[in-house]
């Protein structure tokens, strides 16, 4: 923590700052500072240091600390505690171990490497070290199992306003909460429950977010982007994983207090990539195709499908026209 500390005071500094400064104000001693400069330049970060100037922050790393996001934070809730792990299995899984032991409402959990990254339904999840934002919020919401599909959309929609604002890429919304760039998968979400019969116990919003991948395997090739394939340069992610995490609670704040309003719905339906496009819905035992004409207020998708509507709440929805639906 006082490595984190120092580096606040480097960067509220924007020049030189003495070690004797640094030493006095943080109460520790001319060679702890020393140790931690030393520390935090292992970690990547570019910082001079010349004799009766002191240090200058030169540069910071693209990684994802608590220093590196916490700046860009606007929230009360979300991310208040962030748990940081170069390698780990899942972040979904780490949360729930994490809520176990206790971790408050709204930790994040965010890793560089994810060996088990996981999708919905058993699928998995890829994603190369440092290319992406694979992050797991813990959420301890006092509502309903049935509430949480509410939830996705909101995560759903946090992701596409916050891509939308950090890269002025076009992000749409896949429903109920893939986010699609020009028809691609730049992001999935994958939210799991652990709950009594009417009250959810937590809740984990998982959320991967392709950043900086050049290339991807031959099977993800014609589904799947990342923001620099898209945008043909590199982004910092700790300041995109603060936009998604300020979005999320203005709405998640919103929907605690109010339910999905209209004003919600609106704006999760001007970007929806689904609706107004011919869909195929498969659920265990039937396949039906029919036109996605609206999301109703409890965030389920209804389809025309020429014999009356049909109002889907989960299973899977191939959209025509993107990601190899023809
Ligand atoms: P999903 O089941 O909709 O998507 C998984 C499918 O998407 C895979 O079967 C594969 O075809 C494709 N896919 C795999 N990796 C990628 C990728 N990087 N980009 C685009 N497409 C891909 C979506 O599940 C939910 C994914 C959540 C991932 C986050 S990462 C942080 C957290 N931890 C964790 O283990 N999962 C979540």
């Amino acid at each position: 923590m006082v490595k984190e500390e120092i580096l606040n005071l480097l960067k509220q500094q924007h020049g030189w700052i003495s070690g004797e400064v640094i030493s006095q104000q943080m109460g520790i001693t001319r060679s702890a500072v020393w140790k931690c400069m030393k520390a935090l330049k292992e970690q990547g970060y570019h910082i001079e240091s010349v004799t009766n100037k002191g240090y200058r922050l030169v540069s910071s790393p693209d990684v994802l600390t608590w220093g590196e996001i916490h700046p860009f934070l606007e929230t009360r809730m979300l991310g208040q505690k962030i748990y940081t792990y170069d390698q780990v299995d899942s972040t979904n899984l780490e949360a729930r171990r994490m809520a176990e032991r206790g971790a408050p409402d709204g930790s994040l959990f965010v890793a560089e490497t994810q060996n088990q990254g996981r999708g919905r339904l058993g699928r998995s999840w890829i994603g190369e070290p440092g290319g992406g934002i694979w992050m797991s919020l813990l959420l301890l919401p006092q509502v309903k199992p049935s509430d949480v599909s509410q939830i996705t959309l909101i995560a759903g929609l946090a992701v596409c306003l916050a891509v939308r604002q950090y890269s002025g890429l076009p992000a749409l919304i896949k429903w109920p909460n893939d986010v699609l760039i020009h028809g691609k998968k730049i992001c999935g979400i994958l939210t799991e429950m652990t709950a009594e019969i009417d009250r959810v116990s937590s809740l984990v919003v998982g959320i991967g977010i392709n950043v900086n991948i050049d290339q991807f395997p031959a099977t993800l090739k014609d589904t799947a982007t990342s923001l620099s394939m898209e945008a043909g340069k590199q982004f910092a992610r700790a300041p995109l994983v603060a936009s998604v995490l300020n979005a999320f609670e203005r709405h998640y704040f919103t929907f605690l207090e109010q339910g999905i309003t209209h004003e919600f719905l609106t704006q999760y339906k001007q970007l929806c990539a689904t609706l107004g496009r011919q869909v195929k819905v498969v659920k265990p035992g039937y396949v039906q195709e029919g036109l996605a004409s609206d999301i109703t207020l409890a965030g389920e998708l209804v389809v025309d499908t020429g014999q009356g509507p049909l109002v889907v709440n989960a299973g899977e929805v191939s959209v025509r026209g993107i990601m190899g639906y023809q």
